[in-house]
């Protein structure tokens, strides 16, 4: 099918219902402030599952493709994200908050979103409290550099509007009817999401109804970013901001003691170079 938006749109559109993209969201100034901060963290490569507890039939351990990072609060792999409507406590945990320039173009992008979106599509309490930091590119595995920029076929579990932004190689992001890995025939929605662009999606269209994917990511630009990943050559960085109530994110010292061992290695790892998780762990051993 072919797709509702622009493929290359100048102007914000808002496409299809409840999908929104505009290609040139971001100031050049914003752009130079998100770099800068960028240089200042340190992802990490999560593992899918946790190495305490059964590994889900047909599945086996893995790192993730990408390394990731996460601000407002942290839903680690290994804990299975957070999952309504049961998997809501020990999900989230508290982690750094938005930097100045992100925090003000979340402002923006809520704005938006509630343009957008009113009714059961707009939870009462929505705030753009959660960002999943992606960084895509190719890894270098036995001295050969590999491409893993992609994400397979997902929802978003968190309640109410998405807000995406890009930086760097623009990225084939499709929504599609399965999640039969690679499926081409099921594309009901795509959108190459360009350098500084802003995607939000919402409603039980995008979010319940359908799955999402980047298909790929493109390497003609020329895009290479600084991030203090060893053997990673970071081509794209994607920010996903989400919602989850407050209520449902947890003080590291406050998860349950199952919960802290299934983090702990990647809490100490994020510790080693932010001094907020440094405390997040001492905290946890006075209490
Ligand atoms: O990188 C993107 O554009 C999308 C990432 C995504 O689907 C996710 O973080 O859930």
């Amino acid at each position: 099918m072919r797709a509702h938006w622009p493929l290359r749109s100048k102007k914000p559109s808002r496409g299809a219902a409840g999908l929104h993209f505009d290609a040139g969201f971001l100031s050049r100034d914003a752009r130079k402030d998100i770099v800068s901060w960028l240089s200042t963290i340190h992802p990490i490569w999560e593992n899918r599952f946790s190495d305490f507890r059964p590994i889900p039939e047909g599945e086996t351990q893995r790192q993730l493709l990408r390394p990731v990072y996460w601000l407002g609060n942290w839903q680690f792999a290994c804990l299975d994200y957070y999952r309504p409507p049961h998997g809501l406590l020990n999900r989230a945990v508290e982690a750094e908050p938005f930097p100045r320039v992100l925090a003000t173009l979340v402002t923006e992008m809520e704005a938006r979103a509630r343009g957008m979106f009113r009714g059961d599509d707009m939870p009462k309490g929505w705030h753009l409290n959660t960002c999943l930091v992606n960084f895509y590119g190719s890894k270098l595995i036995d001295g050969k550099w590999v491409d893993t920029a992609r994400v397979g076929e997902h929802k978003d579990f968190e309640p109410g509007p998405v807000a995406s932004l890009s930086l760097g190689e623009r990225a084939l992001f499709q929504f599609v009817t399965s999640s039969k890995p690679g499926d081409r025939d099921g594309v009901v929605e795509q959108q190459w999401l360009d350098d500084g662009s802003l995607q939000i999606f919402g409603g039980d269209r995008w979010k319940k109804r359908t799955f999402h994917r980047v298909q790929r990511v493109d390497t003609k630009g020329g895009h290479h970013f600084t991030a203090n990943v060893s053997d990673f050559d970071t081509r794209r960085i994607n920010f996903t901001f989400r919602y989850v109530p407050d209520e449902h994110v947890m003080p590291y010292a406050k998860l349950s003691p199952e919960t802290r061992r299934d983090v702990e290695a990647s809490m100490k790892q994020l510790a080693e170079h932010s001094p907020f998780f440094a405390r997040a762990l001492a905290s946890a051993t006075t209490t």
